[in-house]
């Protein structure tokens, strides 16, 4: 998989491409990243990017001749013309592991860092194949979201993770969206807090019975609108009308 990134920071993937996963897939030659300084693409001696948006109103927006000229370089030098062009923008479609996965099937993504209030929307309708958002909150541009894509992506390249950490097993992996049961590990009492008896029980069936719990009543609690993409077992699914019925007050945490 590589990697091409458009943006006016390059120096911020400087530390995000030197540790944990993004790292060791770099390492062991499973993806490659390119970052392209959008300035490098500008042709005044002031390197200028933005301009004034037509109509008025504040703030700047990338002009779109560097854009169009950055991704048309990286395509005439190492890009297939099938790869996806992405606009990381607030205006784009929710990122999911579902979009992740759509992404993982290619052998390449143009990923663009948008700044300032916005990009010249000729960039989003002639030279993007997609718009992507990473949430519904303000962040001050496209930087953090495409090393969350690059991140979320490799993750899913086969061969980076180990079989012990496989994306399968992960809880928003083939659209089995659930959050994860509690986890501990010694003490078994840390300032008088106790690990649940259960899980030194040793009782296998009853730990797993525990687990799916746990996952059913926080997904119950915190992410509510997940629990209609399950396909739930009987007694998975009296869990949760016993969770109904106890009213349990869907309280914070
Ligand atoms: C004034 C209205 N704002 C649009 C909602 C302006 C605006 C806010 C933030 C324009 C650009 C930005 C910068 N954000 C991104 O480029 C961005 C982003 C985000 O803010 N949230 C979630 N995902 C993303 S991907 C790129």
């Amino acid at each position: 998989m590589r990697f091409h990134v458009v943006t006016i920071f390059p120096d911020f993937f400087g530390s995000i491409l030197e540790h944990g996963l993004l790292k060791r897939a770099l390492a062991a030659g499973e993806i490659e990243i390119r970052i392209h300084d959008l300035r490098e693409f500008t042709d005044d001696p002031h390197r200028t990017v933005d301009d004034r948006p037509f109509g008025g109103g504040p703030g700047m927006v990338f002009k779109p001749e560097p854009i169009f000229r950055a991704v048309e370089q990286i395509r005439a030098d190492s890009a297939d013309p099938s790869w996806p062009v992405i606009l990381l923008s607030p205006q784009g479609r929710l990122l999911t592991q579902a979009v992740a996965e759509e992404l993982a099937r290619h052998r390449g993504l143009i990923l663009i860092c948008g700044r300032y209030e916005g990009v010249d929307e000729r960039v989003a309708t002639h030279l993007t194949s997609d718009e992507l958002s990473i949430g519904d909150y303000v962040l001050s541009g496209g930087e953090l979201a495409a090393a969350v894509v690059m991140e979320c992506v490799t993750r899913l390249v086969p061969g980076v993770l180990g079989n012990e950490e496989s994306a399968q097993q992960d809880s928003f992996g083939e659209g089995q969206a659930i959050l994860d049961c509690p986890h501990y590990t010694r003490p078994a009492e840390f300032r008088g807090l106790k690990v649940p008896e259960v899980l030194l029980s040793g009782n296998h069936r009853e730990i797993s019975r525990w687990r799916r719990r746990q996952s059913l009543e926080k997904t119950w609690r915190r992410r509510p609108e997940l629990l209609a993409g399950l396909s739930l077992t009987a007694e998975e699914r009296a869990m949760l009308e016993e969770m109904e019925r106890a009213r349990v007050t869907p309280a914070p945490r």
